[in-house]
């Protein structure tokens, strides 16, 4: 599905935009999966707004055991064919999906973070895919740096006030300055069905939005994934799985299914 110099783009920059990926089908459903959502929030839904500002930023994950809507589009849309091509996988597994709103009038950035370290996962083809259900103008859109998944791992940002996590080991993220990176900065104007796809340790930051923007992000596991434990708490947090993976092992835990693909 994806030819050979989107993939090489992924692997050279760490992101790449794919055009026209889910089709309105697919986008109808997560928009029904993600109202039903907003009303029916998991353990882990997180609110990252001001109370008294306009707007809000809301988020969940780890409901697609909940929502069928969700399953059918993890399982059976383009989205883990494209992530396992993409990471040059023999087989692709779903970590989790994650579901980020900015309601209307949203002022709140997400801040620059790369999404490995707050994971229990280590390895290299690691892969997220980003579809929004709204127009997403440039200026506002998902930014990312490119190349920066070659580099260090910094500590977990908090969403709600961008201050770091302790965690011991990993260095403080600098300040990313936008003007001097200029050249590295990647963004793109998206449709609705449109992905990004970019790798777990890909620097991103994101701006408010003036109107609704929904996203479905879903995080893939491909070939050489393994459980990681971290010297903090880890989001999504799986309570537990200390208990049933090893440091060092296959992802191989009924939370996290190899998705069957179409053949390449
Ligand atoms: O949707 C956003 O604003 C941020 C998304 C993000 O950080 C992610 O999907 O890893």
């Amino acid at each position: 599905m994806l030819t050979e110099n989107e993939i090489a783009q992924f692997s050279i920059d760490g992101v790449v935009h794919v055009s026209n990926v889910l089709d309105k089908k697919w986008i109808n459903l997560l928009e029904k999966g993600i109202d039903r959502n907003k009303s029916d929030r998991g353990p882990w839904s997180c609110d990252y707004s001001q109370p008294e500002g306009p707007g809000e930023f809301w988020d969940d994950y780890c409901n697609w055991q909940r929502f069928e809507e969700y399953k059918e589009v993890l399982f059976e849309s383009p989205l883990a064919t494209i992530a396992r091509e993409v990471t040059q996988s023999s087989q692709i597994r779903l970590f989790h999906e994650h579901v980020l709103v900015k309601e209307e009038q949203t002022n709140e950035l997400t801040p620059w973070h790369h999404d490995q370290p707050y994971y229990c996962v280590d390895g290299d083809k690691l892969v997220s895919t980003w579809v929004p259900l709204d127009y997403v103008p440039r200026h506002t859109a998902m930014r990312f740096l490119a190349g920066s998944h070659n580099g260090p791992m910094y500590a977990p940002r908090r969403f709600e006030d961008h201050t770091a996590y302790e965690y011991e080991g990993f260095p403080q993220l600098p300040k990313i300055d936008e003007v001097k990176e200029s050249l590295r900065i990647r963004s793109w104007d998206m449709q609705p069905g449109d992905v990004l796809l970019f790798h777990m340790r890909t620097l991103h930051a994101a701006g408010g939005s003036r109107a609704r923007r929904r996203a479905f992000a879903a995080r893939w596991l491909g070939d050489d994934a393994v459980y990681a434990q971290r010297p903090g708490p880890t989001s999504p947090p799986f309570p537990g799985l200390e208990n049933e993976l090893r440091v060092g092992e296959p992802m191989d835990h009924p939370l996290f299914p190899i998705i069957k693909c179409e053949e390449s």
